[in-house]
């Protein structure tokens, strides 16, 4: 439980096809929306299957699983267009090796599964991401950044408040983010918490590329006091995705408990709008992204 945390749930509803006049409001309101049901339990099971067959791959021995510091940066940044994945700081040892079997060491699998893998890319252009996008009024969304995070048992990190806009920007900004869950998220095993109606208040950072573009960087916009006592738990069931507006502060907690918690997320910007070089996710190897929607889907 996040410290001074409000017990208040928020309001969440039943995935049935489509965005009603209550989501919409709800949306607006507090700035994320809960949606149960939202993928069935094959389509959980088969992108589940999909990462494990992801991380197998990792697991080959001429994969990169160790770096430092810089090489580290350079990992990240250039991974806008691969599929790479990221260990959790306490599962490697001091020069960056995993000190436990990889299963239960990585933090994230990111950033292209999206327009890279078939099992995520038809997942992500299927018929519920259309229907949920355009109901929202974001149909000119495209898929930017697609990730599986892991809150692995009894390491799983803190993910600290942020608003997904710091990372992602678009003039002006558009970011929307979509939090799936495959397996169940509690209080318990690090859900994710955010603050209702936080999306109207400023944006407080910004992270980039600096420098050549070459090197990371975080510089503060606004100190406007986040009021995190009245945050709540968007607790989730496998299947249910969160709706995340891009000026929403959330966090999620560490996993201390014995149960594994696995998403995946998405990210979409507005494609029809300008997409700055001094975003962290360049995507020289896969060129402009595309948008939800069989019509938009690779030809596999
Ligand atoms: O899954 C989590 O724990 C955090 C995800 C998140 O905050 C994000 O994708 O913006």
């Amino acid at each position: 439980m996040v410290g001074g945390a409000s017990s208040a749930s928020p309001e969440r509803f039943d995935w049935t096809g489509t965005v009603t006049d209550a989501m919409r409001a709800a949306y607006e309101r507090d700035g994320f929306l809960v949606l149960d049901g939202f993928a069935d339990p094959d389509a959980c099971a088969a992108l589940s299957e999909r990462v494990d067959g992801l991380i197998a791959e990792a697991a080959a021995p001429d994969s990169p699983t160790v770096f430092g510091d810089h090489a580290g940066d350079r990992y990240f940044l250039e991974s806008g267009d691969k599929i790479r994945v990221f260990f959790e700081p306490d599962a490697v040892d001091a020069v960056g090796r995993p000190n436990r079997p990889i299963e239960q060491a990585l933090n994230k699998i990111g950033h292209a599964m999206h327009d890279l893998d078939p099992v995520f890319d038809r997942f992500c252009r299927g018929e519920n991401f259309r229907a949920l996008s355009q109901g929202l009024g974001l149909e000119t969304s495209v898929l930017l950044q697609s990730m599986v995070i892991f809150k692995q048992p009894g390491v799983g990190a803190e993910v600290g408040w942020h608003q997904d806009a710091t990372f992602l920007r678009t003039q002006p900004h558009s970011v929307t983010g979509y939090w799936l869950a495959l397996e169940e998220a509690s209080v318990e095993n690090g859900c994710l918490y955010a603050i209702p109606g936080g999306h109207k208040g400023p944006l407080r950072q910004w992270f980039g590329r600096a420098g050549d573009h070459d090197a990371l960087e975080m510089r503060d916009l606004d100190d406007t006091t986040l009021n995190a006592d009245a945050a709540v738990p968007l607790e989730a069931a496998t299947g249910t995705l969160v709706v995340l507006h891009g000026f929403l502060p959330h966090m999620s907690t560490p996993n201390r408990s014995d149960r594994s918690r696995r998403a995946m997320t998405l990210h979409t910007v507005d494609g029809g709008l300008p997409y700055p070089s001094d975003n962290w996710l360049q995507r020289p190897g896969l060129g402009a992204p595309r948008g939800f929607g069989p019509e938009a889907a690779a030809a596999s």
